[in-house]
């Protein structure tokens, strides 16, 4: 099997580096007449199906990519059971068509979600908040976990490429950091010389996490890629590829060297404290400069790409990407650093190789990491202690690698069960694999990507399922089912939404019309609204059924308008009615045996 895989991907892979080295991007050419491996046979102890009547012992938090939402699945079945609309129009729910998600939204309604982490309290998941970045329009969103909702969409100026996010673990989430991970000019106002890359900033951005404003922003002279913070509640990491601070892929290559960036929450405290920073477009800015006393810069080598934190606390660990090693850093060690008593470098406690193109590295709880391969296509497990024990002193034959898994293909993130918590439990990991080739039915050109559930238990990995993934997830986390599922509602507080319809009716000022509609299965609490062409109508509609489980829909004939209404919420939506005539409402959320029959007339009078 292996010897099979060898022949097509490792070639593949050294010459997508070769080729990104060269310049030329996208040259992954996959070999034909190339037959699948035979379906690996699962031993695992845990439990991996979930029959019908039972349920999942996970919730999987998955960002969406470039389809710009986040989803939810249940592991071990992989199920997907809900799209969260995010920085997406999506037609079923209505998100991005109603007043509540444009006032959200505007009408930027593309995004690219990378990373979802929650919010904690004492290094673990408290269930409340998600939050996931936007690396295309740069915005942060906040979903609710008690409705798995978004109910902030907060805008990040003077950056681009949003990408890294981590929320403070210790003692509980206050700050939320974002990284940009491509520098910009702050004032990008097309003044000036902005074809100048010397010019461009990198900025490390602090964001409140109740309040979801922004506290301050970090500049510092290099790019900021993936971020993670400390169990402690004093530090921040963001891996940076591009030192060089180049404008080109060839820039960005020229050093044998990058950086750990790390950020200093307490002298950051300081500084906000004693005023050491400028105010830009009503921002906070600090230096956070080689020289500034705020951050670290630790060498590691070559465009590094994720960077993730041992959940002891111990360590945070920076995956190579370029290089196939991944770099150890002490965090006991950073204090030291930042008081001047020890290099940057010194804080490095092992550089193990683990193989070819490593992403991003998860955790058992058990002294083991997990490492993504993208060129390799494998997860590398390997033993932390191992690699620091042998650093600079390696023997022939030591190595720090415990064991190796194959995964189908081009592996980009990989999150083991708990990982990002203090409570990692070492049961599963998601493999999220860019390229599901011949593991799936074609589906033509753009092909789903292939999440694979691996059993960490035991000292050997093992494969226990596919799931094709819908463009495009990058990162995921996965939770405990305890600590979500007594969290999440079946329904919000009615009079959460400061419109709720009580009562039925229409109320006209001048052109302005605005329609409060109840929906209860199976009738609306009006048959008929009567509006003139050029009128601006709005229609306000709550769902007052008791029933959990019971949405209904609101779709408007010929008027690009529908939207969903759950249990207890209120929806609303503002349009021109522009178009004379007769226009059915319609329910479009099956609810009733007389669901068809639940609809009401818009009339519009034409204007002559
Ligand atoms: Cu590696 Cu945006 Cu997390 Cu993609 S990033 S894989
Ligand atoms: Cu209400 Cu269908
Ligand atoms: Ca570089």
């Amino acid at each position: 099997m292996s010897n099979n895989r060898e022949k097509v991907m490792r070639p593949v892979g050294v010459a997508l580096l070769i080729g990104v080295v060269a310049g030329v991007v996208g040259s992954l050419v996959l070999a034909n007449g190339w037959a699948p491996p035979p379906v690996q046979a699962a031993k695992t102890t845990l439990r991996t199906e979930v029959r019908p009547g039972e349920l999942d012992d996970y919730y999987g938090f998955f960002s969406g990519g470039h389809s710009g939402e986040v989803r939810v699945l249940g592991l071990p079945s992989m199920r997907v059971f809900k799209r969260i609309p995010v920085f997406n129009i999506d037609s079923g729910s209505g998100w991005g068509i109603t007043n509540e998600s444009r006032a959200m939204l505007g009408d930027t309604y593309v995004g690219d979600t990378h990373h979802v982490h929650g919010s904690y309290t004492d290094g673990t998941y408290n269930g409340k908040y998600l939050w996931v970045n936007d690396k295309a329009n740069n915005r942060v969103a906040r979903i609710r976990v008690d409705l798995l909702e978004v109910d902030t969409i907060l805008p990040i100026p003077h950056t681009q490429g949003s990408h890294g996010i981590f929320p403070q673990r210790a003692p509980h989430t206050e700050w939320v950091i974002l990284n940009s991970e491509f520098r910009a000019p702050l004032k990008n106002d097309g003044r000036g010389d902005p074809v100048d890359a010397s010019t461009y900033t990198g900025v490390h951005t602090i964001i409140d996490a109740e309040k979801m404003e922004i506290i301050a922003q970090v500049m510092v002279p290099t790019n900021l890629d993936l971020a993670a913070t400390d169990y402690s509640g004093r530090y921040s990491f963001a891996t940076s590829y591009n030192s060089e601070g180049g404008a080109t892929i060839s820039e960005m290559l020229a050093k044998d060297r990058d950086y750990l960036v790390v950020f200093d929450w307490d002298r950051i405290k300081e500084a906000l404290a004693s005023g050491k920073f400028n105010v830009v477009d009503g921002i906070k800015m600090l230096d956070g400069g080689l020289d500034s006393g705020l951050t670290l810069y630790i060498p590691v080598p070559k465009n590094p790409h994720g960077v993730n934190v041992s959940p002891d606390g111990k360590y945070a660990i920076a995956s190579g990407k370029v290089s196939p090693t991944a770099s150890v850093i002490s965090i006991e060690k950073l204090a030291d650093a930042f008081d001047g008593k020890i290099e940057p470098k010194d804080t490095i406690v092992a550089e193990p190789e683990i193989g070819l193109g490593p992403l991003h590295t998860t955790y058992d709880g058990r002294g083991n990491a997990y490492t993504s391969l993208f060129i390799d296509s494998q997860v590398v497990k390997w033993n932390i202690q191992k690699a620091i024990d042998i650093y600079g002193n390696t023997k022939p034959g030591d190595t720090a690698v415990v064991d190796r898994l194959d995964v189908h293909y081009q592996i980009g993130h990989t999150m083991a069960s708990m990982a990002e918590t203090k409570e990692a439990d070492g049961n599963f990991l998601v493999a999220l694999n860019k390229i599901s080739k011949d593991r799936f039915l074609n589906v033509g050109p753009i092909k789903p990507e292939n999440d694979q559930l691996v059993d960490i238990s035991n000292e050997k990995m093992v494969l226990v399922k596919d799931e094709p993934a819908y463009i495009e997830p990058h990162d995921c986390i996965i939770v405990r089912r305890d600590i979500i599922e007594p969290i999440v509602k079946h329904r919000p507080r009615m009079d959460e939404h400061p419109l709720a319809v009580t009562e039925s009716g229409i109320e006209r000022d001048g052109k302005k019309v605005t329609v409060r509609v109840t929906a209860s299965a199976p009738v609306y609490g009006l048959q008929r609204v009567e509006v003139n062409e050029g009128d601006e109508v709005t229609f306000i509609v709550t769902n007052n059924d008791e029933i959990p489980d019971l949405a209904h829909g609101f779709a408007i004939s010929n008027y690009n308008i529908n939207f969903a209404v759950g249990p207890f919420q209120t929806k609303s939506v503002t349009f021109t009615a522009d178009k004379p005539g007769m226009h059915w409402i319609y329910c479009t959320n099956f609810c009733h045996a007389l669901h068809l029959e639940m609809r009401m007339r818009l009339i519009v009078k034409a204007k002559a």
